[in-house]
């Protein structure tokens, strides 16, 4: 089994969590999902063998929770939460 990583700055509900463990959820191959909402990571359990990580990125884009280069996430996630933005169920 391998373990991935993803930093996800929109995560800021229980709503996302909820919504990111559904959609990581209906991959083949993945076996836990944890998503911590302080720290915005999201933790991925996997068999390496059926799923990869860039399949993983893939789900969570579309789903609106697109994965911060680690890198780069610092200044944007501050420049988000300054402007206020959220997550696509708290915008409502
Ligand atoms: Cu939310």
């Amino acid at each position: 089994m391998s373990q991935v990583t993803f930093n996800v700055p929109s995560i800021s509900c229980g709503h996302c969590v909820r919504t990111i463990r559904a959609a990581l959820g209906e991959i083949a191959g993945v076996q836990q999902v944890d998503v911590d909402i302080d720290t915005k990571q999201v933790a991925v359990v996997y068999d390496a063998a059926v799923v990869g990580e860039a399949q993983m990125k893939d789900v969570l884009a579309e789903a609106d929770y697109p994965v911060a280069d680690a890198s780069a996430a610092q200044p944007e996630v501050l420049t988000l939460v300054e402007a206020g933005a959220s997550c696509g169920c708290c915008r409502i």
